[in-house]
């Protein structure tokens, strides 16, 4: 026990130092974070935009960051978005930059699809989400970039995505559908205060990123709405999410890092990441999800205080034969869960594979998952634990778990190909997570010494 901690605590040493930042006694989320003014503002109307919910305000938009990017060495600038509607197809920030949106002010994506343009795929991906090729760029965009804030007074990022899921279900989309956030290869980026409604795919996506806080956003997206998952960070380390609400069509919060050999040769892991006091709901995914794209590795998360309802499935564990990477040193603690039809699923059958090229020897590995001090209330199924034949799923601690089920208990837990350790468990977890070791249950307590070290 003691030699494993002492290795853990090496690795959070590296990592903290490293990195500077967002680390202390909060792990990565800081409660007390003061947003210094910038020195210089402009408002989006000096760009001739117009507010009125029907004038395209691309232009603006791109040309207002263009005459920004002046004041980088100057202590950067804000970009002010007063009340109004704000029509614009996509654009880009700059560094040392603070996007303000007003009381009802909202950004609303445009609905012909030629304003936004088309990108290459991720490396890490090989494809687009939805098709092979390329795909759309997002609503606002982030690449390279370092101190950015995106904020407001509860103002509104609408991304007017039903015409989007319309094009995504008849399939008559060309490309892969944008989200409205992403950044790119970014660092130092806070978002708070901020709703972000109906993106045509994913809300917020920061993809080999480090030192990002998000915190007290609301996202809401249709329930109905195709694969809208929220907020997903993808080879990203040292990120928090606290204080949020997210309500969507798929995964509320999906932590991500690749896909199949695109994912295992790009080899950027997302790590270090802490969820607290997130409120999700989502009736046909997953409230928290890892995976199913893991190929770069997923190890160090620790979420708290999560409030799921009306939800598909409560925390799930995503993986298939194919995607190589890990899932690992993960601790879930503090879940309130009601009106949820399977609190927790691992499965290693998630089948979706970019093309035909990757690696039927390349196996995931998941391991060492603590899930801990659950209260869940009118639940249909407790668990599926499904590991890969011959590549199980091992070290998975279940302590301090109460489910009030509504289906036969004897028949709530399914499990093959995993072990692992449970204590106080109701229902009675099946035979396969009733090893006799504890030594790989992870408390959250150890976890946050371990970030303070
Ligand atoms: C919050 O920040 C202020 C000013 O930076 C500092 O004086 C105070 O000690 C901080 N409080 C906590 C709890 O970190
Ligand atoms: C936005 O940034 C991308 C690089 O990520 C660049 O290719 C593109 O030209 C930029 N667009 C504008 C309008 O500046
Ligand atoms: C980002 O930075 C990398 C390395 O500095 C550079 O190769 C790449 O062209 C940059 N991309 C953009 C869009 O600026
Ligand atoms: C959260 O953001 C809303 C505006 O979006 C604001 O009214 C509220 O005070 C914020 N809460 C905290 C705790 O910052
Ligand atoms: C797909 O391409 C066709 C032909 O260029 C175009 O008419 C159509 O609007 C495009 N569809 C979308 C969703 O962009
Ligand atoms: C969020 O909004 C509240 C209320 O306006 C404000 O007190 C707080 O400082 C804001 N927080 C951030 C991080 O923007
Ligand atoms: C969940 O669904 C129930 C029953 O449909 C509803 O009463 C409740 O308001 C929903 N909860 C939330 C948080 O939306
Ligand atoms: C129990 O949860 C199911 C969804 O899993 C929901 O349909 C049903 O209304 C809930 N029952 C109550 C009493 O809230
Ligand atoms: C994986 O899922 C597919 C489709 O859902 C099913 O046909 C197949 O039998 C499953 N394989 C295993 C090993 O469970
Ligand atoms: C068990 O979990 C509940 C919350 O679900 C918590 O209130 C309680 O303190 C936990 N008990 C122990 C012994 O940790
Ligand atoms: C687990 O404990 C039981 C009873 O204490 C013992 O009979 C059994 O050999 C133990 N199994 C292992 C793998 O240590
Ligand atoms: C090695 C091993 O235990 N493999 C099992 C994995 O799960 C399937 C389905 O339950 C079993 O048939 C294999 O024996």
């Amino acid at each position: 026990m003691k030699r494993r901690l002492a290795i853990v605590v090496l690795l959070f040493t590296v990592l903290t130092n490293a990195t500077g930042g967002i680390g202390g006694s909060d792990g990565y989320c800081n409660n007390n974070r003061s947003l210094k003014p910038r020195p210089h503002s402009v408002t989006i109307t000096e760009f001739g935009a117009v507010g009125d919910g029907v004038t395209s305000n691309t232009l603006a938009f791109q040309n207002a960051v263009f005459y920004l990017r002046s004041f980088a060495d100057k202590g950067g600038a804000q970009l002010y978005v007063p009340k109004g509607n704000w029509l614009t197809g996509s654009f880009n920030l700059t560094s040392h930059l603070t996007l303000f949106l007003e009381k009802d002010a909202v950004i609303i994506g445009s609905q012909d699809s030629s304003q936004w343009t088309i990108v290459e795929p991720l490396p890490s991906y090989g494809q687009g989400e939805d098709l092979p090729g390329g795909r759309h760029r997002s609503l606002i965009n982030g690449h390279n970039l370092t101190d950015v804030v995106i904020t407001g007074n509860n103002g509104i990022i609408d991304g007017q995505g039903l015409i989007w899921w319309e094009w995504f279900n008849s399939q008559t989309l060309n490309y892969s559908r944008p989200h409205l956030l992403e950044l790119v290869s970014s660092s130092d980026i806070f978002i708070s205060n901020l709703t972000f409604l109906n993106s045509p795919a994913w809300s917020i996506h920061p993809v080999y990123c480090s030192e990002i806080e998000i915190q007290n956003i609301t996202v809401r997206a249709s329930f109905d709405s195709p694969f809208t998952n929220g907020i997903v960070p993808d080879s990203c380390s040292n990120l928090c999410i606290q204080d949020c609400s997210i309500n969507t069509g798929h995964d509320a919060i999906a932590l991500k890092s690749g896909w199949d050999n695109y994912g295992i040769s790009f080899g950027a892991p997302s790590t270090n990441i802490h969820i607290r006091n997130v409120q999700l709901q989502t009736p046909l995914g997953s409230a928290l999800a890892f995976g199913s794209e893991m190929s770069g590795g997923i190890s160090f998360i620790y979420a708290e205080d999560l409030r799921i309802t009306n939800s598909s499935t409560g925390v799930s564990f995503k993986t298939t034969i194919g995607r190589g990477g890990f899932i690992k040193d993960i601790v879930i603690s503090d879940v309130e869960m009601w009106n949820v039809q399977e609190a927790f699923r691992f499965t290693g059958n998630c089948s979706r594979h970019p093309d035909d090229h990757y690696d039927p020897e390349a196996t995931p590995v998941i391991k060492r998952v603590t899930l801990k001090n659950i209260i869940g209330t009118n639940i249909s199924t407790a668990g599926f634990f499904l590991g890969i034949d011959n590549d199980p799923f091992t070290d998975i601690c279940l302590a301090n778990i109460t489910l009030s089920i509504t289906s036969d208990p004897s028949v709530c837990w399914s499990c093959s190909n995993v072990s692992g350790y449970s204590e106080s468990v109701i229902p009675t977890p099946c035979s396969d997570l009733t090893s006799n070791s504890s030594l790989f249950c992870f408390s959250l307590d150890e976890f946050s010494n371990l970030a303070e070290a």
